[in-house]
């Protein structure tokens, strides 16, 4: 195919009437040749590409997707044994690759999510990057993440923070192995150009397994903020546990038995994990919640720009997601790509971690969320 014959060929095509006069073939060659020095001077005439430029409303390339705990965790034991953690490959992380964007390590086009598996006593080695990171439990206990020297437990329920460019390495204590879910913002980091990364020293920063972290000691107090600590874009609190979370979404179900408001809607309780210096997300660029449904609960249908991943911490659920019905329970995964519909029928009780991309949007002036039945 020839230059001109690409993209403006069919617009220009149009402009040819079947009775090809002399003036018509000039200005044909006229035009061929305008295309062919776009091309070489670097240029797209925007009439050849509008298509897709300026949808009507965002056309995600990622698809709802399912991810099931009970594939996922044995192939992570597979792993375990037979592929090494350290130095180089530096975590024994297997990330969700959404059928939409094929071959790469993508949940959705901002969101990383894997499970990683670490075994009895292994470590994995310290280093920092400056895309953000977090670590959600749906089971297990015994490793200790440390955050910039200050070991932080890891336990079920439990959300624990590793912000953009703090030191962290991660160490099983015990003679069981413990997988769990992390997510970080590494196409968004990609995709931005501002990836850093850097090796951190071999040797273990620490040994000490406390039950709290100094950052939880320092600034784990509701309502209790240090004096003369000033703000940071990504929460202190290196700690969220599930004790905490538990208890607020107990009480909010508890309230609207009482008639008091507090629920999202009805028996619908949520919680977002913040900055305890901003009252913001706990890290700037995710969105970090839990939701608890009271059995028979159906949620209002909503689209929200930006992309989402749930996970399911426990009990059973129906996900309408677009055009797709998820059945889940403990551990399942799901992506929620943007404006795509997404609504929740509990089975029974049912709690879910939900992690996106919303904060981004707001700081751009991009949010847009619409809730209800779409026409
Ligand atoms: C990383 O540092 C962790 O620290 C997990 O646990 C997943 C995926 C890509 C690059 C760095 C972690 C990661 C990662």
């Amino acid at each position: 195919m020839s230059r001109a014959s690409s993209g403006g060929r069919r617009t220009h095509d149009l402009e040819v009437s079947v009775t090809d006069t002399t003036s018509e073939q000039t200005e044909r060659k006229l035009l061929d040749e305008l295309y062919a020095d776009f091309e070489d001077a670097g240029l797209i005439p925007l009439w050849t590409q509008v298509d897709g430029l300026m949808p009507m409303s965002p056309q995600s390339a990622a698809v709802p997707h399912l991810w099931r705990w009970a594939e996922l965790l044995p192939i992570a034991e597979r792993s375990g044994e037979l592929v090494p953690v350290g130095r180089g490959g530096e975590r024994r992380a297997m990330a969700l690759s959404n059928p939409g964007l094929p071959g790469l390590p993508y949940a959705t086009p901002t969101l990383w999510t894997a499970i990683q598996y670490l075994g009895p006593r292994e470590v994995a080695p310290s280093h920092r990057h400056s895309q953000g990171a977090f670590r959600f439990i749906v089971e297990g206990e015994g490793v200790w993440t440390n955050v910039d020297g200050d070991a932080v437990a890891m336990r079920r329920g439990d959300l624990l923070l590793t912000p953009s460019w703090a030191f962290h390495e991660h160490q099983n204590v015990t003679d069981r192995p413990m997988a769990w879910l992390d997510g970080l913002d590494i196409p968004l980091v990609s995709k931005l150009d501002a990836g850093f990364f850097e090796f951190g020293p071999d040797e273990l920063s620490t040994r000490e397994t406390p039950e709290r972290s100094r950052g939880e000691r320092l600034w784990g107090h509701p309502g209790l903020r240090p004096i003369g600590r000033p703000d940071q874009p990504n929460s202190p609190l290196n700690a969220y546990r599930w004790e905490h979370t538990d208890a607020a979404l107990t009480a909010q179900l508890e309230l609207e038995q009482e008639g008091v408001p507090g629920v999202l809607e009805p028996g619908h309780a949520g919680v977002r994990f913040s900055n305890p210096t901003t009252g913001r997300d706990a890290l700037v660029t995710m969105r970090t919640e839990m939701r608890r449904l009271r059995a028979g609960t159906r949620t209002t249908p909503v689209r929200t720009v930006g992309s989402a991943v749930w996970q399911v911490f426990e009990g059973e659920a129906v996900a309408q997601v677009g055009d797709k019905v998820f059945e889940i329970a403990k551990g399942d995964l799901f992506v929620v790509p943007s404006w795509c519909e997404v609504s929740l029928s509990a089975r029974t009780e049912v709690d879910l971690f939900r992690f996106s991309d919303e904060p981004v949007y707001e700081a751009l002036g991009l949010a847009r969320t619409f809730r209800g039945e779409h026409k």
